[in-house]
């Protein structure tokens, strides 16, 4: 796909490029980039304005083009500048590794018609969303970068990624923040069962976006934008709100029952989260051992000193912390002991095969023996059929989780689930069936 354009059209025809690029990484989360190549030896044949100069611009052209990718674009514009679109970056470290490739591979001295010339290529950078939302903005900034680098005597500015918080899609990120203003968040609850009482012990709070024109967005989809571009913080705020606002009216119908959310890395870095917490528990009502947040092994490594601070102190107002899909993260074996966590919920990718592979069976039986000699209970989430929650029981797991209690439901089938099965309060104590699968709420 990689196309060629005379000077002359060069100009427009990549702008419009730029512009159609930028289009489509609105909605998604990959960067464009923009780097305007000059090459000062070629000043003279690149500038003239003759058949000569274009087919030796075209020859280098070329040679640039055979180091990108397909979906790459590279241009033969105006005053001696070769343009270079990359459409889809994932990482954004890969801008610097191009840059480096071109000026590696293409220093090499080029053949003209009648003359040896060396080339000695500066680049200058424009990056989407870094620099600019426009592709005149890229075009812009890659020329500021270009003069730049020429007046420093440089090859090029190295690029700097923004860190965290970059925005990765503007339109995503306006559509979010009013999902959240405009009540387009609702929440789901799956039940965790307790093995031996065969009890309701709670529910997990799922976060889904009902989008006004895509319909139901699942949070695998919007939850690591949110992340990205920090909107994970109110979101969190929101989830928890209406969780402890669910949580209240099924206490006050005496079930007592816990309500567990999901916190993101985030949210454990932000200094303000004990206070948030305490302040939404005392306008709900709910007494804090009935609020249980889910953090998993690698959203604390970043920081584990400050977030193990922050872990504390919400501890101390009463509130419990399980991490979640145990045993996939950077293991933190180091930390376990450290965090003031009162269960662990082994990772579905274990529970999942435990009938069939005895590998994952021995994982999960040890992460339960490990689990209970730390002094923490232990809830098996993914749990599909009747023989793994058997195998479960045999291992002595507190608790289970799965599609074959509940697929996630909203608050009136988790009502009737709940009054079906009993809670510590409720005093009934029906057994879960073995020999068919409850039924499912949702089917
Ligand atoms: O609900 P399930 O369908 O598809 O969730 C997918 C992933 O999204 C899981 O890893 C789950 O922990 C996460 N998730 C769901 N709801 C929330 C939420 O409210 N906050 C955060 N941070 N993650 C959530
Ligand atoms: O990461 P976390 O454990 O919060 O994610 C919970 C996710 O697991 C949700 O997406 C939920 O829909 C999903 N889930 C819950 N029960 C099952 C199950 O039995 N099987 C599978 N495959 N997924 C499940
Ligand atoms: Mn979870």
């Amino acid at each position: 796909m990689t196309q060629i354009s005379t000077a002359s059209e060069g100009n427009a025809e990549f702008a419009l490029q730029v512009r159609q690029a930028i289009q489509l990484a609105m909605y998604g989360t990959t960067q464009v980039a923009v780097l305007l190549i000059k090459f000062d030896e070629l000043k003279h044949p690149l500038g003239a304005d003759s058949q000569t100069s274009t087919s030796f611009g075209n020859a280098i052209v070329l040679r640039i083009r055979n180091g990108l990718r397909e979906s790459d674009t590279v241009s033969l514009l105006g005053n001696g500048q070769i343009g270079v679109l990359l459409r889809l970056v994932q990482n954004p470290q890969d801008i610097n590794l191009v840059i480096t490739r071109l000026l590696t591979q293409h220093i090499e001295p080029a053949q003209t018609n009648d003359e040896v010339v060396a080339l000695a290529p500066r680049i200058g950078v424009g990056v989407f969303p870094d620099h600019s939302e426009t592709a005149n903005g890229l075009l812009d900034r890659a020329r500021n970068d270009l003069a730049q680098a020429i007046a420093a005597d440089k090859t090029h500015n190295v690029y700097i990624p923004q860190t965290k918080g970059r925005i990765a899609s503007r339109l995503w990120m306006k559509e979010l923040r009013q999902a959240i203003v405009k009540d387009q968040l609702f929440l789901t609850f799956q039940p965790k069962v307790s093995l031996s009482r065969q009890q309701v012990t709670g529910f997990e709070a799922l976060v889904r976006w009902q989008h006004p024109e895509h319909g139901i967005i699942m949070p695998d989809q919007f939850i690591p934008f949110a992340e990205r571009t920090g909107l994970i913080i109110p979101m969190t705020l929101w989830v928890l709100q209406r969780a402890l606002q669910q949580c209240r009216a099924w206490n006050e119908s005496h079930l007592d029952l816990s309500i567990a959310v999901n916190l993101s890395m985030w949210n454990l870095e932000a200094q303000e989260l004990p206070e948030q917490i305490e302040a939404l528990l005392r306008d709900s009502g709910v007494a804090p051992k009935n609020l249980e947040l889910e953090i998993t092994e690698s959203s604390i490594m970043n920081d584990p000193e400050r977030v193990i601070r922050t872990l504390k102190k919400i501890r101390e107002l009463g509130v419990g912390f399980s991490i979640d899909d145990f045993g996939t993260g950077y293991s933190s074996f180091a930390y376990l002991t450290k965090l003031p966590v009162s269960s662990i919920k082994i990772d579905k990718s274990f529970v999942k095969n435990i009938e069939a592979d005895r590998d994952s069976s021995v994982v999960v039986k040890s992460i339960i023996d490990l689990g209970h000699n730390l002094g923490l209970k232990v809830v098996a989430e993914g749990v599909e059929n009747v023989q793994t929650m058997e195998l479960l029981r045999n291992f002595q797991c507190d608790e289970v989780q799965g599609y074959y209690l509940s697929r996630p439901v909203n608050a009136d089938m988790a009502t009737k689930f709940l009054l079906e099965y009993g809670t510590a309060a409720t005093d009934r104590q029906t057994t879960i069936p073995v020999d068919r699968p409850p039924a499912n709420p949702l089917h």
